[in-house]
Formats: C-alpha cells, structure tokens, sequence
C-alpha cells in the first residue's frame, strides 16, 4: 500500500475506534491496510495516489447508477442552496413516499428513517406494538442493522431462543430472538408450532446478499407467507439491498409476494443517510404520532437525501427496460468467471441473483450461513488482493454480495476477466 495510505490509515486509528466507521471497511477479513478513497466516479473508484479501480461494491449497494451521477450532484446542489434540514415536513418527503407506495404495491404508507438499522429496528417495535407478542424470528446470515435483538446468533437447538451476538446485548433481549436456517421449511414449520402464538414478527433478507448472495429456494418465500399469514405473524421483508436494484420496485414485485412490512434503504437515498418502513395502512398508523408505537429521527426524510433519492428513483423509473441489461452483463460477468476458474483448475460456487452475485471459494452449493461458512475465506483473501492489485475492486470479505451497476460498461467487464485471469495466475 502507498505511503500516503498507510499515513492515512494510521492517522484515521488515533482518533477513530479501528480507523473506520463501519467495521467491514477495515478488511480484518482480508488483512491488509484498508484503501482510503479520495473520490468516485461512474463504475470507477479512486484511491488517495489516483489509482484507478472498478468497483462493485458500489458503497455495499446505493450507487446502482454509478458514483457521483450528474444529475444526483445537481440534484443535491440545487438543494442544499435552500438549507441542508428543517426538521420540519418538506413536500420532497411526500413525493418519496407517493412514489414508493405507487412503486410497492404492499406498501400503503412510508415513514422515512436514516439508516436501514433504524428502519428495520422500527418495523419489529411496530410489530410488537401492532400484535402484542414479543418474540421475533429472524434468518441465521440475514443481517438487519446493528439493533441489539437484530445481533442474536441462533441458539444451540434449531428453535431453541438465540443467543446474544455481541457482547453488551443482554442474555433477555436474545431470549426474545428465534435465528433459523434460511431457506429451511422443516425449521420454520417446527419453530411456528411451538412459538407461533408468541411470535410478533419475522424478519427476512427475500434475496439473502449478507452471508454472499443466496437467493431463496422456491417455494420458501411463499410457505413463509402461507404461515405467517395463518398465524397472524407480521412478515417483514428486509429490501435494503434489494429495494429497487432489479426492477422498479422491490424484488417482492417480480416474487408476487406481499409482506406486511418492507424495509428500504442504500438505493432511494443515492448514497445519502436514508432508511424507510413501509406497509399496510392498518399497521402504520400505529407509529407515532397517530399511534402509541414511539419511532422518531431528528434527519429523517432528510431534504438533500430525498432530492438525491428522488432523482435515483426517477432515472430508474425511465431507466426500467435497461435493469435486464445490467442482469444480462452480471450473467455474462459470473459466467466468464466460473469458466476462467475452472480452466485454472480452481473451483467455485457463483451465486447470482439478477445483477449481485458471490464467488464463494468453495464446490457448493451454499443456500444457508451453514453451507457458505464452508468457503475457503484464506483463498478468498488472496483473490481479493489478486484482484485489487490489477484495478478491481471487491468486497473485503467473503460473505458480503458485489453488484453491477447501470455504469459499468462491456470494457469494465472485460477489463475484469482480464484481471482474474492474472490474479489467478499469481495466487
Ligand atoms: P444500514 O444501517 O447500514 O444503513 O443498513 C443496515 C442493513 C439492513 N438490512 C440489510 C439487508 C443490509 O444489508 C444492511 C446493511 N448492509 C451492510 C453490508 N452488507 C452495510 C455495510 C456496513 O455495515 O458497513
């Protein structure tokens, strides 16, 4: 790594915990000095001596149209010049919120927070103060945001109670929370018999991208609603990732499935602060101030972060025939992949979901937190640093999702078959 980023990183550890501030940017998972960015543009991403790299990561998601798009710059410029927060209700937040209603049809009302945490924080309090029950189930891998019952390992017994999965999260918070195998009937079915009459919520990544990419059985999205619905458990579907990235909408519409409650998140802030709940009438108006179910945010509904948003949203919304575009190119992408490895004699799992995808180093197939630890998170490591050192930029860990955006071009495509041939070759 150059001097300056090394200067930079040391400099960053004295007075920020670990040097950043969100801890995957830290490539523990990879070793190595974090790269400082010094700017963004398009596919491309830039490091503090100018180097160039292709990104997908994309910030973990929001920038599906490219880094510093113009008219997502202009947009947030021409707002700022009428002030940065009011804390007071602004018509762009209504605009978001008619627009993502009209875009999600199971979402009849929005309330807008600023990070995907709090809104999935919000939609499990609003299921508890909606039913009355206590206990949430979640997925073993599915990750929701950093609130303390979101943070709970699965207990020893598939439906025995969680545990906590960090320290500083009561034993009594993870008691409330059931972690059980993604793409499991057979678990879900035993843990809905013996809680069901508890359970307030379930909470579910519908295209799991926080273990890798795993997308979801058939049938598993669809049983998950049968029962839920029976059981009367709100079914919350986490669309922080997905929200938006492979259609106008959520990937609920090309699933035909309707949760309760959606989280949204990355994508309708364009890279700005943003989270939002939304759902059926009959449950939000339980958030306060209509009802007793207390939820608050001093930036929620930023003004520059729905201008940003707005404008994200409206290119997509022009944009909807090119998404199966960028799928086709991330087909072409993980296909070529899978090819170069197996001629190099190395072998690997590529999940695929529309346009984000997962190298697991391993044979497969991964369809839960179970199966994706098998990978070989030492190879991965290699590849990673393989990868950066010809100019593309990955995720710093095996279990996080890369994605495509509308940005990058057949070059960045081929540049990046280029490059795995080469970082495979030095492995
Ligand atoms: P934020 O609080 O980070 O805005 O959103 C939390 C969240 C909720 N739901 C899903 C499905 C998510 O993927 C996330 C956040 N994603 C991670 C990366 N996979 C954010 C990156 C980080 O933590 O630095």
């Amino acid at each position: 790594m150059s001097k300056k980023n090394d200067r930079a990183f040391a400099n960053a550890k004295k007075f920020i915990s670990g040097g950043v501030n969100s801890p995957v940017r830290a490539w523990h998972a990879v070793s190595g000095s974090p790269i400082f960015v010094q700017k963004a543009k398009g596919s491309k991403i830039y490091d503090l001596s100018g180097k160039e790299y292709i990104d997908y990561v994309l910030s973990w998601g929001p920038m599906i149209l490219g880094h510093a798009h113009p008219k997502i710059i202009s947009a947030i410029r021409q707002s700022a010049t009428s002030g940065t927060s009011f804390g007071a209700p602004t018509e762009a937040e209504t605009e978001m919120a008619q627009l993502i209603c009209e875009a999600i049809p199971s979402i009849e009302q929005v309330r807008m927070t600023s990070s995907g945490t709090e809104a999935a924080m919000t939609a499990i309090r609003l299921a508890r103060g909606f039913t009355g029950k206590k206990i949430i189930a979640k997925f073993s891998g599915c990750y929701h945001g950093h609130a303390d019952s979101m943070l709970i390992k699965a207990g020893s017994g598939v439906t025995t109670l969680g545990i906590p999965g960090s320290p500083g999260i009561p034993e009594e918070t993870a008691q409330l929370t059931l972690s059980l195998p993604y793409n499991d009937l057979e678990s879900l079915q035993k843990a809905i018999e013996i809680h069901g009459a508890q359970l307030a919520a379930i909470i579910v990544e519908p295209v799991a991208g926080n273990m890798g990419v795993v997308p979801p059985r058939d049938g598993f999205l669809k049983t998950l609603r049968e029962l839920t619905a029976k059981e009367n458990i709100i079914l919350i579907f986490d669309e922080v990732i997905t929200g938006f990235r492979f259609t106008f909408g959520g990937v609920q519409n090309l699933l035909k499935i309707k949760p309760d409650l959606t989280c949204l998140g990355k994508i309708i802030g364009a890279g700005l602060p943003v989270g939002a709940i939304g759902g059926r009438k009959e449950i939000m108006r339980h958030l306060a101030p209509l009802g007793d179910v207390y939820q608050a945010g001093t930036l929620s509904g930023n003004p520059l972060a729905m201008n940003a948003g707005l404008t994200a949203l409206k290119l997509l919304k022009e944009k909807k025939a090119d998404f199966k575009a960028v799928d086709e190119k991330t087909e072409y992408l993980c296909s070529e992949i899978q090819n170069i490895f197996k001629e190099k004699g190395f072998c690997v799992c590529i999940n695929r979901y529309h346009s984000m995808f997962t190298i697991f180093f391993q044979e497969g197939p991964v369809f839960d937190l179970a199966t994706a630890q098998k990978s070989d998170t030492k190879m991965f490591a290699r590849f990673f640093h393989g990868m950066l050192k010809q100019g593309v930029w990955l995720a710093p860990s095996q279990f996080e999702a890369l994605f495509v955006s509308f940005a990058h071009t057949n070059k960045d495509i081929s540049c990046t078959l280029d490059a795995c041939k080469l970082a495979l070759k030095n492995i």
